[in-house]
């Protein structure tokens, strides 16, 4: 159903991730200090943050002592309209590290093999998604849109209607599956009579990971309560029609829920589902490679590197970005291309990631192992061919860096969108680079231009990089027109704008009723 008029002015958007936008410190003298991130969503929301009213819920990041909340709070809303989420050090260990990293995550990316199940992490899991329910419903009001964000927080859209729905609308199985949720953790919020009703109220969730096929998610344990957790949303995103199709065939095989192209039913509620590809802020890179000091860094790089071709990879260190998969089949392109050697380098850099995650720490170890190996087989004193970082770099250097490499090569061997091809895209204006894509990642779908490989097939990778460094220069051009294009008409905002115009559209029945 579609309401004739949505107003936006009367909407209150209430933004909900596990981590707050605001990277916050604490000095030696005991003072807090706030500094908004740059990140993604960040960007995403600032158009929309202009048209309604607006309020971010999520975990700070550590532990911050009880005495001391009042006067982060009292910022957090005065300052940046946030409201922090309070978890216990061991809760905020097992529900980021245990469950949602070690579950949720490989499982999302077909890693079962990594997946380490057990009851105690699914408790934190449930605990911390409560207490994210009971910040939500310090913050909802009438004609509120709840949009919770990602993988963190599947039982939160479950848990806002728990709190919602009234002894009157209360169907048997939502309590059920409700008290299956909450049972054993201690809530006053959860309790009956401490609810009140609130109109108009609609949740939407969107997960930035792909939504695997249903003959991997039905591994799950808890495969049932994940997904009516999310069920009730009003409306579901995800980056690409596939992980869209892969998350209605589950509600179709594990739940038996009648499904439809864009939404499934169950208990006479609709819950939508939809496609919506995110983007990035493309200005705040084509801007930024405009100043001096980024200038003078990339005639420095370009004079380091003269008559060597750039390949640069970038990613956060985790098992699903196919590190490994990108270093064999850079071996077997020098292999097979000796004339290369010399002439090709690659710049990986690896921000360090869920170090506390064995899986983490053993990946860190197989890519030490290969660079080293790689090196030491075709380097020589003047010449390393793999520039390897393990770190995070600064947002001037990483723009200079993308705009002197001539190919990026991303090897995920799943990924649910890919940002790291985008931005590469928006600082090639003057180069027009060759962007390489794994197959496996959300971006594939959407970039056009770029050459696609399948990541495991190291020969196919080798002769895309051998492809990328003789490709004539009106091909890439014209790659990179479509390519620039594309990314600088669906960039952030216009994720964030649609996903939002979508609940808009959204008329809430009987059960957008919140009782709270
Ligand atoms: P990520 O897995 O983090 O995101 P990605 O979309 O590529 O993956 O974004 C990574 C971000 O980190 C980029 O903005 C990149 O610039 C930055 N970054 C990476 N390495 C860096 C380094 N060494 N120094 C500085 N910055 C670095 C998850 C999903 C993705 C999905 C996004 C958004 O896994 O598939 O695209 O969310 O939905």
């Amino acid at each position: 159903p579609v309401d004739p008029s949505p107003n936006p002015e009367t909407q209150h958007l209430i933004v909900v991730s596990n981590r707050l936008p605001i990277t916050i410190t604490k000095d030696a003298q005991g003072e807090y200090h706030f500094k908004m991130s740059s990140g993604g969503l960040v960007s995403a929301l600032s158009g929309t943050k202009k048209s309604m009213s607006f309020t971010w819920i999520g975990w700070p990041g550590f532990a911050i002592p009880s005495k001391d909340r009042p006067i982060v709070d009292k910022r957090l809303m005065e300052e940046y309209s946030c409201q922090a989420v309070y978890l216990d050090d061991d809760v905020a260990d097992r529900h980021y590290n245990g469950f949602s990293n070690s579950i949720l995550w490989p499982l999302f990316h077909y890693h079962p093999g990594e997946m380490n199940f057990d009851e105690e992490n699914w408790l934190a899991y449930r605990i911390a998604n409560m207490r994210f329910a009971e910040a939500v419903r310090q913050q909802i009001r009438e004609n509120s849109m709840v949009w919770v964000q990602d993988y963190h927080l599947m039982l939160l859209p479950m848990l806002l209607r728990g709190l919602v729905t009234g002894p009157e609308l209360t169907r048997e199985f939502t309590s059920y599956e409700l008290a299956n949720i909450t049972d054993g953790i201690e809530s006053e919020d959860f309790s009956l009579d401490s609810r009140k009703t609130i109109k108009g109220v609609k949740i939407g969730f969107f997960l930035h990971t792909p939504f695997p096929s249903s003959e991997i998610y039905r591994i799950l344990p808890v495969r049932r309560e994940i997904l009516l957790g999310v069920l009730y949303s009003d409306l579901l995103g995800f980056h690409t029609y596939d992980y869209a199709r892969h998350f209605l065939s589950s509600c179709t095989r594990i739940l038996s829920f009648p499904t439809m192209p864009n939404c499934v039913e169950f208990e006479g509620r609709l819950a939508h589902v939809g496609t919506f590809p995110i983007g990035i802020d493309p200005s705040s890179f084509t801007k930024n490679l405009e100043k001096e000091s980024v200038q003078k860094r990339i005639a420095a790089l370009e004079h380091r590197f003269d008559g060597v071709k750039v390949i640069v990879g970038v990613d956060r260190l985790d098992y699903i970005k196919g590190v490994p998969q990108k270093l064999h089949a850079l071996e077997l392109f020098l292999t097979q291309h000796p004339e290369w050697i010399g002439k090709v380098v690659l710049v990986q850099l690896a921000v360090p990631s869920r170090q506390d995650v064995e899986e983490y720490q053993n990946l860190r170890a197989t890519v030490n192992e290969l660079v080293g190996r790689i090196n030491g087989r075709f380097g020589t004193v003047d010449f390393m061919p793999i520039h390897f970082m393990h770190k995070s770099l600064a947002f001037d250097e990483l723009c200079a860096l993308y705009a002197v490499s001539d190919v990026c090569l991303v090897t995920s061997t799943r990924d649910g969108m890919n940002l790291v091809s985008y931005e590469y895209v928006a600082c090639q204006q003057n180069r027009q680079g060759v962007m390489i894509l794994s197959e496996f990642a959300g971006a594939a779908q959407s970039l056009n231009g770029s050459i696609v490989v399948n990541p495991w097939d190291s020969q196919q990778v080798a002769d895309a990089i051998h492809e990328a460094v003789t490709m004539p220069a009106e091909v890439r051009a014209e790659n990179h027109r479509k390519l620039f294009k594309y990314v600088v008409k669906y960039n952030s905002a216009f994720w964030g704008t649609s996903f939002v115009r979508e609940m808009l559209k959204i008329v809430p029945g009987s059960e957008g009723m919140l009782v709270l």
